[in-house]
């Protein structure tokens, strides 16, 4: 970003007109919500032949959002927005707002704003946010205000984990039961394993559960491209599927007969032994559900999981010992041989496939799978190495729920950790071991708010902020000093987004 600040200054008020002639409907709507609404400005469209205050020029490739770059000039006679893509206008219109957050009201009413040019292109185009709303069900209305969230930072990914052990959270045609079983926990565990006796499980003593409805999905969808959002929803396969086998029995591996082994849905943290077994059913069950979920989410990525795959239930089961042998596969190949043909079918649907970085860890990846680096940087290396594009999501760094501070006794009780704000601000998501000409296949970072330990929207605000705002800087425009960012900026953040009733976490 470049900044050069005049010297004189320029109001705003309500008498300010709008000429948007070039940008859509999209951009034009942003502005009234964000800045319009909160601000009491109208901005009515400007008479032809006459100037406007607020103009919104789109330069040139309106259809494609790949351009982020723009221009933001506030002069005497009123702001410039140049910018090369719809997308980026959007970005625009948000740092405009930001402007207007640090500007003096005037007694007469307007805002006055410094007289500036701003030219300003993110570092990486993949920035942003991933959700867990399967261990604590999140409900659609704070989804659409996380999505408000990530845009004001200029996030532009919403990463939906939207299946797991503890809690299937999608409706999913010809299979109710996903839902009416799946979705439903009777209690959940309390506390660290580790501050537990053995096999006792404390519990909440509470059920838990929650899904989202096909018209549920398009509400959080359309807000997500009101906002510039593209959503990455991820269905984890093979491993973490015990509530979808609680739901039905025979994805597992378990032998009929075997009832009262078979597991609910799992009320507990950690990784789960139950995993999809490999027969053709299971296969077809896993294609029906990536069809439901093309169907209902339109973006470009469609995330597989393929973490954490524990293979005991592989080796141990007679059923799937046959079916690894009839497939000329053992345990250890058997995890790749499911997630090529799982891409497969999502390539079929023109999706490009994303996976945790344990996917690599196998035989080759097809190409065009793009790999989130999540145990350290070595998935992240190797994948971009072998030709992919990785996003860095390593837990060290990006893993928002860990403790924020290192004194655990004064923090609400938190996975692990720690990962402090500046420990955020220092991230940066080009491995130092990457050579300079795989370097560009690290699209960028994204955060992470797991929710094991996260039970309501106010908690992963806390956990959000003020991290996000390091990661968003780093993201954005790369990391700035460390004491205004760390003394100054961030108060000021914290100070506004409390104003608008998100509480992140004090302090340093
Ligand atoms: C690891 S990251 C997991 C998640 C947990 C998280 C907790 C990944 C692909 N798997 O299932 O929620 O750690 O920090």
């Amino acid at each position: 970003m470049s900044i050069d600040l005049g010297s004189g200054t320029y109001v705003l008020d309500a008498a300010a007109t709008l000429d948007a002639s070039t940008a859509g409907r999209r951009v034009t709507d942003l502005l009234r919500a964000v800045i319009g609404e909160p601000m009491g400005l109208a901005f009515p469209e400007s008479a032809t032949g006459t100037s406007a205050a607020v103009s919104i020029m789109i330069t040139d490739n309106a259809e494609t959002d790949t351009d982020e770059a723009y221009r933001l000039e506030v002069a005497a006679d009123g702001i410039g927005i140049h910018a090369g893509s719809e997308l980026a206008a959007m970005h625009a219109v948000q740092t405009l707002a930001q402007l207007l957050a640090g500007a003096a009201r005037e007694p007469a009413g307007g805002w006055r704003l410094p007289q500036l040019r701003l030219a300003d292109a993110p570092r990486f185009r993949w920035r942003g946010g991933m959700l867990d709303v399967s261990r604590h069900f999140m409900p659609v209305e704070f989804v659409l205000h996380f999505i408000d969230l990530l845009a004001a930072y200029k996030f532009t990914v919403l990463h939906l984990h939207l299946t797991d052990d503890q809690g299937w959270r999608l409706e999913v045609p010809g299979y109710p039961r996903l839902t009416d079983v799946g979705a439903w926990r009777p209690h959940t565990a309390i506390g660290h394993a580790r501050d537990q006796p053995d096999d006792h499980e404390i519990h909440d003593g509470t059920s838990h559960s929650g899904y989202y409805s096909a018209a549920d999905i398009e509400r959080i969808v359309g807000h997500a491209w009101a906002r510039g959002v593209e959503i990455v929803p991820e269905i984890d396969m093979p491993g973490h599927m015990q509530a979808a086998i609680a739901a039905y029995p025979t994805l597992g591996n378990l032998e009929p007969g075997s009832l009262e082994q078979l597991p609910g849905v799992r009320t507990q943290w950690g990784i789960s032994e139950h995993v999809l077994n490999l027969e053709p059913e299971t296969m077809a069950f896993c294609r029906d559900v990536i069809d439901a979920v093309v169907a209902v989410f339109p973006g470009r990525y469609l995330h597989l999981g393929g973490d954490e795959c524990p293979t005991e239930q592989w080796r141990t089961s007679p059923q799937t010992t046959r079916r690894l042998a009839e497939l000329g596969l053992t345990p250890e190949t058997a995890q790749s041989w499911f997630l090529d043909e799982v891409a497969q079918h999502a390539r079929d649907h023109g999706r490009r496939v994303l996976g945790w970085d344990e996917i690599v860890d196998g035989a080759a990846i097809p190409a065009g799978t793009v790999v989130m680096s999540w145990r350290d940087e070595q998935g992240g290396l190797r994948a971009a190495r072998a030709g992919h594009e990785v996003v860095m999501t390593p837990a060290s760094h990006t893993y928002f729920d860990h403790y924020q501070g290192t004194d655990e006794a004064t923090e609400p009780l938190a996975i692990g950790g720690p990962l402090d704000l500046r420990t955020v601000y220092h991230y940066e998501p080009i491995p130092a071991a990457l050579e300079p000409e795989f370097r560009s296949r690290v699209l960028g970072s994204q955060f992470q708010i797991w929710t094991e330990y996260i039970q309501t929207p106010e908690q992963v605000e806390y956990m959000m902020f003020p991290r996000a705002l390091a990661l968003a800087e780093v993201l954005w425009s790369g990391r700035g000093d460390d004491a205004d960012f760390l003394d100054r900026r961030v108060p000021i953040h914290l100070a506004r987004l409390a104003d608008n009733g998100v509480h992140g976490r004090p302090g340093p």
